[in-house]
């Protein structure tokens, strides 16, 4: 079966109506659909599927066990993502085991195939929750307490979907299982175009994290409220969009984005309460990343003071920058015949497992450069050479 048909399987379930794309968010139902898809599938090429403590799936090619070669990604996407952030390292891994056993190679060490939960936090506003979860990056008790904008809480959405809520939490078992992680990856921007090479290995991830900021202000009458009598929340919200923008504009490879604002209640003719605002900054490095989240925190009191608001802010996750382990990665490049080697601005559950066990990170090319939208990209004949290079690392890995 080609990495297009099951790319093609997994377009079936989620579309996002607004503007196309895809909306599929940790537990949801088209995240659900899609977990059981994924379990057919496995079970189709007889590979015996668990789920772990955390809710990650993982397929395993002969007996589960320690020091295992281990390779996915996710299904879940970002509001109105595209077709291949995720589901691509998930069907090229299926692919590839498919190609193994084509070529007659039998693993020395376990192979399995696993999809991370709500790796974009699309629903609970944490990135990579299920490998947060399982490496302990996250507080246990307070990832459970995470609710959806709907209430449902992190706990109440694995019970619901059959897991425990009280074994939740860093997983020992699943992290000695793991003897080398490998996601591949749709490249997230056009490093690989500019190269002209299909493939490629990823070298490092851009420290990164999230912050919401809330304005509080005084609900009121759009009409009857003089515009000199008014404290509106909107207006410092406005304001730190732009401060956002100046702030990594003046820090070297910085970046910070405001994707998502919250005007409560949210009525055409009234003044706002509060505005909740969620800022996502990253940078080469902590100090970088910290220096641009303390401009924007020091713009967001000033802007709030001057309209006489207050403001609050939050750091809901963050994570230092990541190089992936440079043997590894000279190792897999060699593996490939001599592969580039890219830096990248998007988070990874593999960025995460990265403190823990080795981890690397294959991409395939974008034409486009776009992702996180529905003009993400990758061609049928790419995605088969990303999953001809995923098996060769793996048959190299598992020898
Ligand atoms: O980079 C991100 O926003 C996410 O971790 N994929
Ligand atoms: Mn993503
Ligand atoms: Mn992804
Ligand atoms: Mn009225």
């Amino acid at each position: 079966m080609s990495v297009a048909a099951l790319l093609g399987a997994i377009s079936a379930v989620g579309a996002d109506g607004r503007r196309g794309g895809f909306s599929r968010h940790g537990f949801d139902s088209a995240d659900m659909q899609l977990r059981a898809w994924f379990t057919e599938e496995a079970a189709r090429r007889g590979l015996a599927v668990e789920t772990d403590r955390n809710g990650a799936l993982w397929a395993w090619w002969g007996e589960p066990g320690d020091d295992a070669v281990v390779t996915g990604s996710h299904l879940d996407s970002v509001p109105g993502g595209g077709a291949y952030d995720g589901p691509l390292g998930v069907a090229a891994a299926l692919v590839a085991v498919d190609l193994l056993r084509e070529r007659g190679f039998t693993p020395n060490r376990p192979l399995a195939v696993t999809v991370f939960p709500e790796e974009e936090g699309g629903r609970f506003g944490l990135a990579c929750l299920g490998s947060r979860l399982m490496t302990g990056a996250v507080d246990t008790a307070a990832a459970l307490r995470l609710s959806d904008p709907d209430g449902v809480t992190l706990a109440d959405a694995l019970a619901s979907a059959g897991l425990d809520p009280a074994h939740v939490g860093r997983d020992e078992r699943a992290l000695s299982r793991i003897g080398v992680f490998v996601e591949l990856h749709v490249e997230q921007g056009r490093g690989l175009v500019d190269l002209d090479a299909p493939v490629g290995v990823a070298h490092s991830i851009l420290a990164h994290g999230r912050w919401r900021l809330r304005f509080t202000g005084e609900g009121n009458h759009a009409g009857a409220t003089l515009m000199a009598d008014r404290r509106d929340p909107m207006v410092p919200a406005a304001g730190l969009v732009l401060a956002a923008r100046r702030a990594a504009t003046a820090i070297a490879g910085s970046r910070a984005t405001v994707g998502r604002i919250v005007p409560v209640p949210g009525g055409t003719n009234v003044i706002p309460s509060t505005v909740d605002l969620w800022l996502d900054a990253r940078a080469g490095d902590d100090l970088r990343t910290r220096a641009v989240v303390a401009e924007i925190e020091a713009a967001a009191r000033e802007l709030a003071a001057d309209e006489g608001c207050a403001v609050t802010v939050t750091e809901e996750s963050y994570g230092d920058a990541v190089v992936f382990d440079a043997a590894l990665r000279e190792e897999l490049s060699g593996v490939l015949g001599g592969v580039p080697d890219l830096p990248t601005g998007a988070g990874h559950d593999a960025g995460i497992l990265a403190a823990h066990v080795p981890t690397a990170m294959l991409f395939v090319r974008n034409p486009t450069g776009v992702s996180h939208a529905p003009e993400e990209f990758a061609s049928d004949a790419d995605c088969e050479a990303g999953a001809r290079a995923l098996a060769d690392v793996l048959a190299h890995l598992a020898r």
